[in-house]
């Protein structure tokens, strides 16, 4: 059975009350955590894919990014570009068909492959202590972060977001604080094994910065909708200041 067949089996399986319960989650605040979305053998595919491509293949990426308000990145990470090249389950996943299906009927809008070839999936791990995904919105509508390794729940690197909140473009670290200084942020630690799924265009959000020398690795995949494929003011700025490999910059 191909990696698809496998995924599609699996997905279809799924009781109507499950995806009700993940419809409505999601609706709350854009964002939900999604538990055993893979057959066992594909999710320790992608697990152990990850992890080669993270032990053979990454970069150390610190930078500041003057996109989001000069906000941090300090993590070490696998392009796009090495996993396209390298990579069997990461790149089945993207392509999945029944995947994509399943996060428009989450969502209740049709979601595409993300157009621009250097955010379709990367890998990040935070691994030192203060290494953060700092504040920011993403350029397209929809990140389904995998997590491979979890952070020890008592040293940080959760997931912060607050969802609703568009990206100013100007003056963006004062917009910023006005978010952080009106708003309560909601925190999720996330499990290995799950994912979640975010309205990432419009949520300011980041990973807070690991408080101890333990590790959190992610794989990001990013969807795009009707509305980014039709924004011509759409730019990849940040892409191109944190991924130079992969974006030619
Ligand atoms: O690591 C995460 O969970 C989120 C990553 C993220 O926000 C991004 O890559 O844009
Ligand atoms: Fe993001």
């Amino acid at each position: 059975m191909s990696i698809e067949e496998k995924i599609e089996n699996h997905i279809r399986q799924f009781p109507v009350s499950l995806v009700n319960y993940l419809k409505s989650d999601y609706q709350e605040d854009l964002m939900v955590v999604i538990d055993d979305l893979l057959p066992h053998d594909v999710r320790e595919g992608m697990e152990t894919e990850a992890r080669r491509l993270l032990s053979e293949e990454a970069l150390r990426r610190e930078v500041i990014i003057a996109q989001s308000g000069n906000t941090p990145r300090a993590y070490d990470s696998v392009g796009r570009n090495v996993i396209r090249e390298q990579g069997e389950y990461i790149p089945a996943f993207f392509d999945s068909p029944s995947i994509l299906n399943f996060f428009s009927r989450i969502t209740g809008e049709t979601l595409y492959r993300v157009p621009y070839a250097p955010e379709e999936f990367i890998i990040n791990s935070q691994n030192k202590t203060g290494d953060t995904h700092g504040w920011h919105w993403d350029d397209y509508s929809y990140a389904l972060v995998w997590v491979i390794d979890e952070p020890d729940v008592f040293s940080g690197a959760r997931v912060e977001f607050i969802p609703r909140v568009p990206w100013k473009k100007t003056a963006t670290r004062e917009w910023i604080k006005d978010v952080l200084t009106e708003n309560t942020i909601r925190s999720r630690h996330v499990s290995q094994g799950q994912c979640y799924l975010l309205r990432a265009r419009d949520a300011l959000h980041r990973i807070s910065p690991l408080t101890s020398a333990s590790r959190r690795t992610v794989i990001v995949f990013t969807y795009a909708n009707d509305l980014d494929l039709n924004d011509p003011e759409l730019t990849h700025d940040s892409m191109e200041t944190i991924y130079p490999q992969d974006t030619q910059a």
